[in-house]
């Protein structure tokens, strides 16, 4: 069958609640009738969730950078004797939260593997944070984190995961993935878990009761196959757990990385088909989240229309992105977010981490 006719058949299939398999997804990402691939995430989105499109009231703590691996992609991770090597201590992190005096919905708070920290720090970080804001959502610590905590301090990810929740921990963050593909994390993440790893710290995390989104790191090395198989290893894992929130695609910025030059940065074209195969491929996931920081705000606008529904948060200052190379503003206004939403045509819905409605901007 044609790539035309596959799509077209991908097409049937959505309509009629049928899920996709890895022949439609090679469709999707191959296909060039991006007003058809739009239509079609756009009414599998508005299936899902109406016209409202998803934004938080957030700040990003990237508490240290200070990292004990040396992945690739990354342009953020300092050596702990080097000398812009940092580390926040608890009260800083409560002054950052506390400085523009708004109120926040979330908190995203995400950090480096850092050798120098007692397990003791993390538990009275998410405790003060806790104090000082009883209703924020505290969304904190990858995967990542956690396998490298159950290693320094002798716990396994289920003994980390209940002290951390225990301490005012809601939700966990994506980021990790990476591509779930060993033979791409032995090449540009060494030291980092393997994939059935960071699968299994999701599955505690989703048997604790904590909500968990996923992400997935494109324009590197990886091939469709690499993309089709990750999507497909969440898909599995969210049909038995359920605890998946959202799916965010990101995409890779070479600057200052070991990969500067290396790569060819994906295309706009590119960067809404992973959007809208995201959307369809991942029919059990109830949201998809174009992230602005790494879209620019004209492509997450126009991401809406390819079937995300949620463009994160107004961050703060976001630090990892923009180490390599991000042109995108450091942080957003609430007002920007609801007339980014507005004038892309949805409805504007103000949320907290776990997706609870705070406001909807008629
Ligand atoms: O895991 C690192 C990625 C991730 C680069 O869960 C890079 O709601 C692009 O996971 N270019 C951390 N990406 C960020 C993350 C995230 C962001 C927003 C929302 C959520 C969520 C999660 O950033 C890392 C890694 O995959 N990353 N370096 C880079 N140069």
């Amino acid at each position: 069958m044609s790539r035309c006719r596959i799509l077209r058949s991908a097409g049937d299939k959505v309509k009629q609640g049928i899920r996709l398999d890895a022949r439609d997804a090679h469709a999707i990402l191959q296909s060039r009738d991006i007003h058809f691939l739009g239509a079609l995430a756009d009414y599998k989105k508005q299936q899902l969730n109406g016209r409202l499109v998803y934004f938080t009231v957030n700040k990003q703590i990237n508490y240290t950078n200070v990292c004990s691996v040396h992945c690739q992609v990354c342009a953020y991770a300092k050596s702990r004797h080097a000398p812009d090597a940092s580390t926040m201590s608890v009260e800083d992190i409560i002054a950052d939260l506390s400085r523009d005096g708004e109120e926040l919905d979330e908190v995203h708070i995400v950090g480096g593997l850092n050798p120098d920290l007692k397990f003791d720090y993390y538990l009275s970080m998410l405790r003060e944070i806790r104090s000082h804001f009883p209703s924020i959502t505290i969304k904190a610590f990858t995967a990542t984190e956690i396998n490298y905590f159950a290693k320094l301090y002798g716990m396994d990810a289920r003994e980390v995961l209940s002290r951390l929740a225990g301490a005012g921990l809601n939700t966990m963050p994506g980021g990790g993935a990476e591509l779930l593909s060993d033979a791409i994390r032995a090449r540009l993440f060494k030291g980092k878990e393997s994939k059935d790893a960071w699968l299994r710290t999701h599955r505690i995390a989703h048997s604790l009761g904590i909500k968990t989104n996923a992400t997935m790191l494109y324009g590197h090395i990886e091939t469709d196959d690499d993309i089709i198989d990750h999507l497909e290893q969440l898909r599995r894992l969210q049909d038995e757990t359920h605890g998946f929130l959202t799916f965010v695609p990101l995409t890779f910025h070479p600057v200052h990385t070991p990969l500067e030059n290396k790569v060819t940065p994906p295309t706009g074209i590119r960067k809404l088909a992973m959007i809208a195969l995201a959307r369809l491929y991942l029919d059990n996931f109830p949201h998809i989240k174009a992230y602005w920081v790494m879209l620019s705000e004209g492509i997450t606008q126009i991401a809406l229309h390819f079937g995300a529904d949620d463009i994160d948060g107004t961050i703060g200052r976001e630090r990892v992105t923009h180490a390599a190379g991000a042109s995108t503003p450091a942080g957003l206004t609430n007002n920007r977010m609801i007339s980014m939403i507005r004038d892309a045509g949805y409805l504007p819905a103000q949320r907290n981490g776990e997706y609870k409605i705070i406001k909807i901007y008629q």
